[in-house]
């Protein structure tokens, strides 16, 4: 089976908001908002769901910069994550139960408190790139075992 699920970043100037997990998978760890897509909606109408859920924020204008097949060697569930950045949106970022929200420099991003996946893609993203990838991760859920990375002009899904 294969899950998929959104992550979104708000993008202002030379900052990015992330957001701590506060519970659920992926618990203790930045990343964007995001979640599962639900069977009624499209995967953007989750993107916007789940950042309004999550920290308070209606994004316009999203835009898609990344699919990523994400294989989990122990987990029966792969996920395959949609990701979106915005540089427009109403509603101010606030915490809720779910995330703690936090503009940070993109030359200071907490790579250490992340998906180790994160390093490796999201560099890319903020240059402008769109990607398509594939990673494999270690029986423990967390290390990367296998990246395979490749700039795309448009998206297909297989
Ligand atoms: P819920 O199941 O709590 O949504 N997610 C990942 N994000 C990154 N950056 N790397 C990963 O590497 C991820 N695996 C999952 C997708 C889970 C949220 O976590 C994201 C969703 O936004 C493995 O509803």
């Amino acid at each position: 089976m294969m899950k998929v699920c959104t992550v979104l970043f708000l993008l202002r100037d030379n900052e990015i908001l992330l957001a701590m997990k506060k519970r659920g998978f992926g618990k203790g760890y930045w990343n964007g908002t995001g979640g599962k897509v639900e069977h009624s909606e499209t995967v953007e109408q989750a993107a916007i769901r789940e950042c309004q859920e999550e920290i308070g924020v209606i994004p316009t204008n999203i835009e898609k910069v990344a699919i990523h097949d994400f294989v989990f060697e122990d987990k029966v569930d792969n996920i395959q994550a949609h990701v979106f950045i915005t540089r427009s949106w109403t509603g101010k970022p606030t915490e809720t139960n779910e995330m703690a929200p936090k503009w940070f420099d993109t030359k200071n991003i907490p790579y250490d408190q992340m998906w180790e996946d994160d390093i490796i893609w999201l560099p890319l993203i903020l240059q402008g790139k769109k990607l398509q990838t594939h990673f494999t991760f270690a029986p423990d859920g967390k290390a990367v075992r296998t990246a395979e990375l490749t700039v795309v002009s448009d998206f297909t899904l297989h």
